[in-house]
Parts: C-alpha cells; sequence; structure tokens
C-alpha cells in the first residue's frame, strides 16, 4: 500500500516502519496515526510478519502529537471524535511484538507511541519528555499513566509538571528504554533483536507478550495464574515438543506455529 506519512518495508520477517514528516519532526497527525494503524494492522495480518520495528528520523522520533491540527479544535470536536482513541486502541490491539527504535525527540504523543510498543531502544541522542503542559493541556495517550509505571511516580509528576526531558541514560536508568545504543547503530541493533524474536515460534511470541501486558492490568495472583495457564496450554503445542526435543539433541529448534 502507499503511505504519504509512513515508510514501511518488510524484509524477511521483520516490517520496518519508519515514521516520515521531516518537516515537523514527525508530529502526529491523524493522517500518520491513520496510516500508522492501517500498516500496523496490515503487518499482523502479514504471515510472513513476525516482528515489527517502529522509528523516526535521526532528529525525531516523534516530536508529539501535531500541535498545528489541535490548536483550533473545541472541546466538542476532541470529545465526539474522541481523539486519538480509536488510534490508540490499534496500536495496542497489534499482537505481534512491536520494537520502537528512538533516535532525537520522543516528546509528548512521541514518548507516548514509543510506550505503546513493546520495548524501546534508545540511541544515545533520544530525548524524552511530556511537555504538554507548556501547552496548556496535558497527557492524552498515556503520559500520566504509563510513563508512571515504568519511572515511578516521582519522575513521571517531576516530567509531566515541568516538561523536563530525560535523556537516554536517565531512561535506561529509570527503566523506560531496555538499552541504549550508540545512534549510528540504532537500527542495526533493533534489527538484530527483531530477528531474534522472529526466530521464535509465533505462539509462544504472542503468550509472552500478552502475559508481560497482563501484569500491568492485574493482581499478582490473577497474573501469575494467567502465567501459568498459557504456560499449560504452550504443552499442546509441536513447537513445545520440537523446542524441548531440539535442546536434548542439541541443535537449533525449527519451529513451525503449530
Ligand atoms: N506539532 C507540529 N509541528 C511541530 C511539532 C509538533 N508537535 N514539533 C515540531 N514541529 C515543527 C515546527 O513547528 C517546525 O516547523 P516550521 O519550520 O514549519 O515552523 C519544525 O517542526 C521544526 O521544529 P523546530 O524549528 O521547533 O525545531 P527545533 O530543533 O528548534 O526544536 C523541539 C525541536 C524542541 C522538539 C520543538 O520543535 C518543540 O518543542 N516541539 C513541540 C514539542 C511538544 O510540545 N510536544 C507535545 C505536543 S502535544 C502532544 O503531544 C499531546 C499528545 C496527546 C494527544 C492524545 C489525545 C487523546
Amino acid at each position: 500500500m502507499a503511505y504519504e506519512t509512513i515508510i514501511v518495508e518488510v524484509e524477511d520477517h521483520v516490517c520496518t516502519i519508519k515514521l516520515n514528516r521531516p518537516d515537523a519532526l514527525n508530529a502526529l497527525n491523524s493522517h500518520l496515526l491513520g496510516e500508522l494503524g492501517d500498516a500496523l494492522t496490515d503487518a499482523d495480518q502479514n504471515d510472513k510478519v513476525r516482528c515489527i520495528i517502529i522509528t523516526g528520523s535521526t532528529k525525531a522520533f516523534a516530536a508529539g502529537a501535531d500541535i498545528k491540527e489541535m490548536s483550533e479544535k473545541s472541546y466538542v470536536d476532541m470529545f465526539l471524535s474522541d481523539f486519538f482513541g480509536r488510534e490508540g486502541e490499534t496500536i495496542c490491539r497489534t499482537r505481534k511484538p512491536i520494537i520502537a527504535a528512538v533516535a532525537g525527540y520522543a516528546l509528548g504523543g512521541g514518548c507516548e507511541l514509543a510506550m505503546m510498543c513493546d520495548f524501546i531502544i534508545a540511541a544515545d541522542t533520544a530525548k524524552f519528555g511530556q511537555p504538554e503542559i507548556n501547552l496548556g493541556v496535558m497527557p492524552g495517550l498515556g503520559g500520566t499513566q504509563r510513563l508512571t509505571r515504568f519511572v515511578g511516580k516521582s519522575k513521571a509528576m517531576e516530567m509531566n509538571l515541568t516538561g523536563r526531558f530525560m535523556d537516554a541514560d536517565e531512561a535506561e536508568r529509570s527503566g523506560l528504554v531496555s538499552r541504549v545504543v550508540p545512534a549510528k547503530t540504532l537500527m542495526e541493533e533493533a534489527r538484530a533483536a527483531a530477528d531474534k524474536i522472529a526466530e521464535k515460534s509465533m505462539l509462544t511470541t504472542i503468550a509472552v507478550k500478552e502475559a508481560v501486558n497482563r501484569a500491568y492490568e492485574t493482581t499478582l495472583s490473577e497474573g501469575l495464574l494467567y502465567e501459568r495457564r498459557l504456560f499449560h496450554s504452550l504443552f499442546a503445542t509441536d513447537d513445545q515438543k520440537e523446542g524441548m526435543a531440539a535442546f536434548t539433541e542439541k541443535r537449533s529448534a525449527q519451529f513451525r506455529d503449530r
């Protein structure tokens, strides 16, 4: 499909989606988020794709929701259109793993988009922030909720109340990103992680993603039970037999998603 605000490439088993509004530092407007949702839905339905990477440019992953698109909207416009509600849900409904490869600014909706992905690999140039307060608004896609779960109340509160940016090292120390890599190797590192994920059984990949995400939605005892039941269910699969046989026979497993 031809897109105007993103570039989508499927190579081997990895779908890379590059946000592409360079003149606006990849600001997220309705058109871009609509295209991103379509691309994620396609990737989820494409049997060839086993992992997805979302990235931006070297200067900006995304500098937030598009302020120019929002500035003249009224409360009624925002409420009746449920502004960005559906788009956010489409991203979070994606079943295949999504890696955010972040260089430069990930601000406002950009930081929130990165947090909707399954994990974030940051370039050493990355800067995260929720500067909405400077615009007389507040986050609307998870900046007060997901950020608090990632980095704890104190840092989330400070970032949201002051608009202070967090650099890549602080983001790694605080648990916002899984690791920091030199900017020039960002895509290589993200691709290597995606290739590793692509080797696994899709059955286990999706089960792991669902179980980790469940940790944010439920109590520990319910989460542990959910995890254990999923673990038990994997013994109904050929891939469990293959994975354990391959270990015993000292060879690589050949998973078939069955
Ligand atoms: N929206 C629209 N345009 C933008 C945005 C943005 N968020 N960010 C940058 N741009 C544009 C600039 O207007 C400029 O365009 P032009 O040349 O036509 O004036 C171009 O990108 C380059 O930007 P700068 O010249 O400002 O570049 P600098 O390197 O000087 O500064 C910054 C980079 C620091 C990133 C600066 O651009 C900036 O502060 N941007 C805004 C950051 C921000 O406030 N983000 C939060 C936006 S609000 C939000 O995300 C809410 C999300 C919740 C929505 C959910 C609803 C339910």
